[in-house]
């Protein structure tokens, strides 16, 4: 009611279903996605992804290259995923910033990671996003605050240039979502998680995801319930560009 944006009425939203992944292999599945979402990109449509774990934004991002070339991308975390490797696998939930900026998907000075936290493995963890050019908004930085005033700053240095949302259910704090694999003390609120999306709403944003929904962990259902009420969220801020 608050947007007065009925995402529904004014543009095509379709369910186009889940992506056939291979579940015994990681390689061919991130392949199968990136095949999935070239057509999506290619049409000028905008899709809304439903993880499923970070790993699917690596190939929805190199997709979307090849329609959009290097992307800005608003990433809402309690983690920066910018390991090198897990486990000694190079793909994995923990890598996938790493691996598009590495394969120059994303333009690092519109990269924009909002709400990291945690014990880490070590303090200089969220330094290599710095180091490269990322900017790196702490969950400490958004407590007791809007983040309205961040995501007018964001629109701006955004400009005209593409912008793709991944949202991480973790960068919630867990008192409100604890359905998800990886908690994290001190997150956002639901109200900012609102301001953030609503924030992107006048720029160009070309698609996005809610990721890390964990429905084992999530024993009433309302982890999935806020997150749906998130990607709706997303659907009216998606029309507003
Ligand atoms: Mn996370």
């Amino acid at each position: 009611m608050a947007t007065r944006i009925s995402p529904f009425d004014g543009r095509a939203v379709a369910d186009i279903g889940d992506i056939p992944i291979n579940p015994y292999s990681l390689d061919k599945s991130i392949r199968i996605i990136e095949d999935c979402f070239d057509p999506i990109f290619a049409s000028g449509c905008k899709p809304l992804g439903l993880g499923g774990d970070h790993t699917i934004v690596l190939p929805i991002l190199r997709s979307a290259f090849k329609t959009h070339g290097p992307v800005g991308v608003i990433h809402v975390d309690a983690h920066s995923d910018i390991n090198d490797t897990m486990f000694g696998e190079k793909i994995a939930h923990g890598t996938p910033f790493r691996r598009a900026y590495e394969e120059g998907l994303i333009e690092p000075s519109k990269v924009f990671q909002i709400g990291l936290r945690g014990t880490g493995y070590s303090a200089e963890d969220f330094d290599w996003s710095r180091k490269k050019g990322f900017t790196v908004v702490q969950s400490e930085e958004c407590w007791h605050k809007s983040l309205a005033p961040l995501m007018d700053d964001i629109r701006s240095r955004m400009g005209k240039s593409p912008v793709y949302l991944s949202f991480d259910i973790d960068a919630l704090d867990p008192s409100v979502a604890p359905g998800t694999g990886t908690l994290e003390i001190g997150g956002l609120t639901i109200i900012q998680a609102m301001e953030i999306i609503r924030g992107c709403a006048g720029m160009n944003v070309i698609g996005g995801d809610m990721v890390e929904v964990s429905p084992p962990y999530d024993n009433n259902g309302t982890t999935a319930t806020i997150a749906a009420n998130l990607a709706f969220e997303m659907l009216c801020s998606f029309g507003r560009d």
